[in-house]
């Protein structure tokens, strides 16, 4: 087979218009475009989102835009590459920084994306998932999965900020995007946080387990970062120290599409990560590190954001010599192994999923 296809230059001007003309396009002229050799075709560039630059314009958008104005003020971090218009960090992925001033409230409202807030600055702020009141402190991890309803208000006296990371692009994509709006939430009493806050045990109800789909909506930062510095401690050659947000019910990944994890690189570390298919989002809880692709460096400080496409090795440098620095990672990889495509690439080589 040779690999020079027919441009669409070639065809005759008057029956690329007759096609056209039908709704019919030739797809030779347009096949290496869709499938390519090796490597897909990725919109997804690789992109950095310095939280010094956000803030300022965040602050602003308090000033200039009442929350009744808004519903949700944010600011997304849109990839360039796939045009800001679209609000899209990756294919699948939607990332925005979200204000929240003292005594607002952002009312309630359920919808099909996915959603987790990654708590960036400021105290006093609480989201209200289904009637569970989550306090919001940086780092914490609070779940807003499809069809749950949520709302966020302020008792405190500073502003707060955090990362929203949505499946929305995919949602959208698949023409499954919409909303409902509702009243202000009753809350109740209890935190799942609490019930299943330690590992290897969990709640053994006598007449029966809740049966939820998402049992747990809060992880506080406090206990996964104690996780990772154990985990850390006690094994002192492990390489990759991270820790991944699941249902702990199941062990299941926390949401359908987008996979969440925590990950600590000791003092000093470089961590060489191999390439593999889902775009990646990396976010600086504590500490500082650089992201490299080789044709790309990064350094990020404590609140900034970068997105890494597909398929693309990625080293991880902890940026000081004598402090952990700790990262919250959100990807594609549930998305992926669901449809089959997920792929851990060894020495950058395909590695083509087969069901064989
Ligand atoms: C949303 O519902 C929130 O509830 C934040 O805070 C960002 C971006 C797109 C669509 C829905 C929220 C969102 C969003």
């Amino acid at each position: 087979m040779t690999s020079e296809l027919g441009r669409l230059e070639d065809l005759p001007a008057g029956y690329v218009a007759a096609m056209r003309e039908r709704n019919l396009v030739p797809l030779w002229p347009s096949l290496r475009g869709v499938l390519p050799p090796k490597v897909p075709t990725r919109q997804t560039q690789a992109t950095h989102w310095a939280y010094e630059h956000i803030k300022p314009l965040l602050l602003k958008a308090g000033e200039l835009t009442p929350i009744e104005k808004a519903e949700r003020r944010v600011l997304v971090l849109a990839n360039p590459g796939h045009t800001l218009e679209k609000m899209q960090a990756s294919s699948a992925m939607y990332l925005g920084m979200q204000l929240l001033l003292p005594g607002e409230w952002a009312p309630s409202h359920r919808h099909t994306p996915n959603a987790v807030r990654m708590v960036v600055e400021g105290e006093g702020a609480w989201t209200t998932v289904e009637g569970e009141k989550c306090p919001m402190s940086r780092g914490d991890l609070i779940l807003t999965p499809t069809g749950l309803w949520h709302e966020h208000g302020h008792d405190g006296t500073e502003p707060v900020v955090w990362l929203d990371v949505l499946d929305l692009p995919l949602a959208y994509y698949l023409e499954v995007s919409y909303h409902l709006n509702g009243s202000r939430q009753e809350t109740k009493p209890g935190q799942a946080d609490r019930a299943y806050a330690r590992a290897g045990v969990m709640p053994a109800p006598v007449f029966g387990r809740s049966g939820r789909r998402y049992p747990m909506l809060r992880y506080p930062w406090a206990n996964a970062k104690a996780a990772l510095l154990s985990m850390a401690e006690n094994q002192p050659d492990l390489e990759g120290v991270q820790v991944t947000y699941v249902n702990p019910e199941t062990g299941e990944d926390a949401e359908n599409i987008l996979g969440f994890y925590a990950l600590m690189l000791r003092p000093g570390q470089t961590l060489a990560l191999p390439a593999r298919s889902p775009a990646v989002v990396y976010h600086v809880i504590e500490g500082a590190a650089r992201v490299s692709t080789g044709a790309q460096d990064f350094d990020l400080v404590a609140a900034d954001t970068c997105c890494i496409p597909g398929y693309t090795p990625t080293v991880l440098k902890n940026a000081s010599a004598t402090e952990p620095a700790f990262l919250f990672i959100a990807d594609e990889s549930p998305l992926h192994r669901k449809l089959g495509v997920y792929e851990v690439r060894q020495d950058d080589q395909p590695a083509m999923p087969s069901s064989l």
